[in-house]
């Protein structure tokens, strides 16, 4: 995966920037690293002079009293300066402009994410913009959030499991609880993180960069992996972009097929590419974006991730219309 990612312009050393507060915290992070930098220098200098000044050697036995001079009280109140300085002046205002300002009600897309051990619940209010009362009591399996179906405005509400459907280039405001323990809720690739707290509700908004769909994003994420000497177990999460074809013309590998390198059909997969003379194939990943939790949160944490599936603006509301409608079934089906 890590070298697929290093093919989409990732740089410095951190995943892609999507997002449009992002490029505010990558030049953050990098400023506060350079300052950090400036401050480690001459105190791993001072150091290593203290350790070679005061050591014990022929005719002077180690010191391991502190030092009384004036000059290290100036030095530790001037480091403590500056880093206030790095708090105040550089972090407090990127911070203050992301967080101050959330988008305007009428203008952005309102999402409730309900975390869980181990998965995230996402409710969409539907086409009338009211999220559905939801209720304690009435949390099942099929029912994870406890929506009311006995109140009108949850008819179009949706409520998706570990699928994140968002719009791009569009205002995202999500209101971020938990049924049990803190989550945190993380998109690396949107710099965004917060913790989710049982008991509240916290507020985070974002918005995708313009353009930026799942879908575009795993043409652009595609690869060409040569068979031979390819580290299989590396790309197993990654599906055929085309239709791989023996000089026959008939299809080895379809494509959006797996390559199932968990099991032993892998290597059956494998065999068979190569005796039909396929040398390469193109690859890309089955979902390019996910929701990750950030909270050492249980056992199973490290399986709470949610696929994100950004799509233009009229991909989305064409899904909202879609997925907001209810199946009726007739009482004789
Ligand atoms: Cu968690």
């Amino acid at each position: 995966m890590f070298g697929l990612l290093a093919q989409v312009n990732y740089g410095n050393w951190l995943p892609p920037q999507l997002a449009r507060h992002g490029g505010d915290v990558d030049r953050l992070i990098d400023t506060v690293h350079v300052f950090m930098f400036l401050i480690f220098v001459p105190w791993a200098l001072f150091f290593a002079y203290c350790l070679l000044k005061y050591r014990s050697r022929g005719g002077h036995s180690a010191t391991y009293t502190p030092i009384k001079a004036k000059l290290s009280k100036y030095a530790e109140v001037a480091v403590a300066a500056f880093e206030v300085v790095l708090l105040v002046g550089f972090s407090y205002p990127v911070w203050a402009d992301y967080k101050n300002a959330p988008p305007a009600p009428d203008k952005r897309i309102e999402v409730r994410v309900i975390a869980e051990q181990f998965q995230w619940d996402f409710h969409y209010p539907g086409p009338d913009g009211k999220f559905g009362q939801t209720k304690a009591s009435l949390i099942s399996a099929s029912n994870p959030i406890g929506l009311d179906d006995a109140d009108a405005a949850a008819a179009d509400d949706i409520v998706r499991v570990n699928e994140f459907y968002i719009p791009t280039g569009r205002d995202i405001y999500l209101r971020l609880t938990s049924k049990d323990v803190i989550h945190s809720f993380d998109i690396p690739t949107m710099r965004m993180k917060q913790d989710v707290i049982p008991g509240m509700e916290i507020p985070i908004w974002f918005k995708v960069n313009d353009g930026v769909t799942s879908d575009k994003l795993r043409e652009q994420m595609t690869r060409r992996v040569p068979i031979a000497g390819a580290n299989w177990y590396k790309l197993r999460h990654l599906v055929a972009s085309e239709d791989h074809k023996s000089k026959s013309g008939e299809v080895v590998l379809a494509k959006g097929a797996d390559l199932g390198l968990t099991h032993q059909t892998g290597t059956e997969n494998i065999d068979k590419l190569s005796k039909a003379g396929v040398t390469e194939l193109a690859l890309q990943p089955r979902e390019p974006l996910e929701v990750v939790c950030a909270q050492l949160c249980g056992n199973s944490h490290f399986k709470m991730k949610a696929v994100i599936k950004a799509q233009t603006p009229e991909e989305f509301d064409a899904w909202v219309a879609e997925a907001s409608k209810k199946v009726e079934f007739s009482p004789d089906f």
